[in-house]
């Protein structure tokens, strides 16, 4: 069937970074027939020893699964998955209060990233078009010719051009240089003051050591720890606090003390040795948001997942935005014909919006949960948004289920959000109004006997009031 005439020889992409969305998208561009190489600076992961890497485990939810399921990935990794259907809130006292996601069905999966990552590049290799190129470690690629330049471990470089450059190469992107060097390119880059530690909390005599279909959250305000299970049953715990907090932390027992103010109940949970072991194996980590537009240049080259749109972790999106990327693409692909000229645009048209929202949420919650987010608050915001919802389900939907549950455009649950916002603030000051209206009425049909009070009796009780 195949046909290798020229004028219908499928063209050549390079996808740069062979990532969690590299490695997906190689797979999409794979299906529709292109012939895909994929250029990766590390060694291949499936043979590392050690896989170094940011963050061991991640939230998969609904966006990413549509993604993965388009190319027959879903079910591989979900079965992998461990589903969290509630929040674990643990309070500062060592109380543990759970508020389920939503229906039975609503769940988020803690997945492992070595082992999504190791399977989607398998999936990428299983197609015949694609090729992949490991320890192959782009340098810069030119704006005119297209031409990549790639070093070798060995110290040589390699010159390749392509007919379409993929860039998904992270955050810090190498792709993404030559589009600062062009005019009417937007971008910004925030570095937030905190920075994260991942910390080991081993099975407890072969069990999990705490429930494992939870998502656990210990919120302090400006202190964080989360706990995602592993399939080991062990947890990993993300500890994000800002730099300067860190530095203070010097010691051993400074790092007990630390956790006996704020994280009681996790030292038995984790083990002193290996807290007070695994609190300086690393430094702290550093979190970045960024921000772009365009995506594209021309028809030439495209960002996609982080190197497009890094955000910061705190509302478990960036791989599943990264993931909705590729089907994203996969739709103006369909839509365009593969005319790479009106597909790139239109990508870039109709992505940007979306990433931008889902950047501006996950800043959003870092904002929030730092200033004022305790257990308290944080139990009564999401009773609040579960009983709102529970008495109109079809015009109030928590901000948290859309961009969790749904496919519903990052931007339009955004409007959606501060529309519901409206509603909400409408009731209230409408139950308000009735209140005061009802109130006068009764005072009115029913006239209080005022015979016996004076000037002073009132005085007396409107200060009283102020101990309130
Ligand atoms: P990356 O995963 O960074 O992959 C980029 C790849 O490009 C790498 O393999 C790298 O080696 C390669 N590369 C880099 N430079 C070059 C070069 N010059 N040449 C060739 N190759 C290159 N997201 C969620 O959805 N849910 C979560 O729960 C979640 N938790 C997170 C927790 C933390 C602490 C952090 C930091 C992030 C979290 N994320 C989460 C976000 C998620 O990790 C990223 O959005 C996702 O990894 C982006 O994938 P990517 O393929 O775009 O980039
Ligand atoms: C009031 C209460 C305002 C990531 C609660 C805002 C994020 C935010 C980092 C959780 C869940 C997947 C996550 C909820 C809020 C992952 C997430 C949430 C964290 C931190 C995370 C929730 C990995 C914010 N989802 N979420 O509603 O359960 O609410 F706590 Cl620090």
């Amino acid at each position: 069937m195949e046909q290798h005439s020229k004028s219908t020889k499928k063209k050549v992409v390079a996808v740069v970074g062979g990532g969690l969305v590299g490695a997906l998208n190689a797979c999409y561009f794979a299906k529709r027939g292109f012939e895909v190489e994929v250029f990766e600076s590390r060694e291949d992961i499936r043979h590392a020893k050690v896989v170094k890497g940011r963050s061991i485990n991640l939230a998969l939810s609904h966006r990413g699964r549509q993604a993965l399921k388009h190319v027959g990935m879903e079910e591989t990794i979900v079965s992998k998955g461990i589903p969290m259907n509630a929040r674990m809130i643990h309070s500062v006292s060592g109380k543990w209060s759970e508020i389920p996601y939503g229906k039975k069905g609503q769940y988020i999966l803690s997945v492992d990233r070595a082992n999504l990552n190791k399977e989607l590049l398998t999936a990428a290799e299983k197609y015949p078009n694609t090729k992949l190129n490991f320890d192959y470690k782009l340098l810069d690629w030119s704006g005119d010719t297209g031409a990549m330049t790639f070093a070798r471990p060995d110290g040589s470089k390699e010159h390749i051009t392509v007919d379409l450059i993929v860039g998904c190469d992270g955050a810090f992107s190498a792709i993404r240089k030559q589009f600062l060097r062009r005019s009417r390119f937007n971008f910004s880059q925030t570095y937030i003051p905190h920075g994260y530690l991942e910390l080991t909390m081993p099975p407890n005599n072969g069990e999990f050591a705490m429930k494992p279909n939870y998502l656990h959250i210990w919120p302090r305000n400006t202190f964080m720890m989360i706990a995602l299970p592993n399939l080991d049953k062990t947890f990993t715990c993300t500890l994000f606090m800002p730099f300067e907090d860190f530095e203070k932390i010097t010691t051993g027992d400074e790092v007990i003390e630390f956790f006996q103010k704020y994280f009681t109940d996790a030292i038995p949970l984790i083990g002193v040795d290996a807290l007070q072991r695994d609190f300086f194996r690393l430094p702290a980590q550093a979190m970045v948001s960024v921000k772009c537009s365009p995506y594209h240049i021309d028809d030439k080259c495209v960002l996609m997942g982080d190197a497009a749109h890094a955000v910061v972790p705190f509302y478990g999106q960036g791989m599943n935005a990264g993931f909705e990327d590729c089907l994203v693409l996969n739709e103006v692909m369909d839509q365009f014909n593969e005319d790479f000229s009106a597909v790139l645009p239109e990508y870039s048209r109709v992505r940007v919006p979306d990433d931008h929202a889902i950047a501006d949420l996950a800043m959003y919650n870092y904002v929030e949960m730092r200033a004022h987010v305790n257990s308290k608050w944080f139990l009564f915001r999401k009773r609040v948004d579960t009983i709102l919802h529970t008495l109109m389900p079809k015009t109030i939907i928590p901000l948290y289920t859309m961009v969790t549950f749904t496919r519903t455009r990052y931007h339009d649950a955004v409007k959606r959000w501060h529309w519901q916002d409206k509603v909400i603030n409408q009731g209230l000051l409408g139950c308000a109004t009735a209140a005061i209206l009802g109130g006068s009425y009764l005072v009115i049909k029913y006239p209080p006997d005022m015979s016996n009070v004076t000037l002073e009796k009132m005085w007396s009780r409107v200060l009283a009031l102020k101990t309130f």
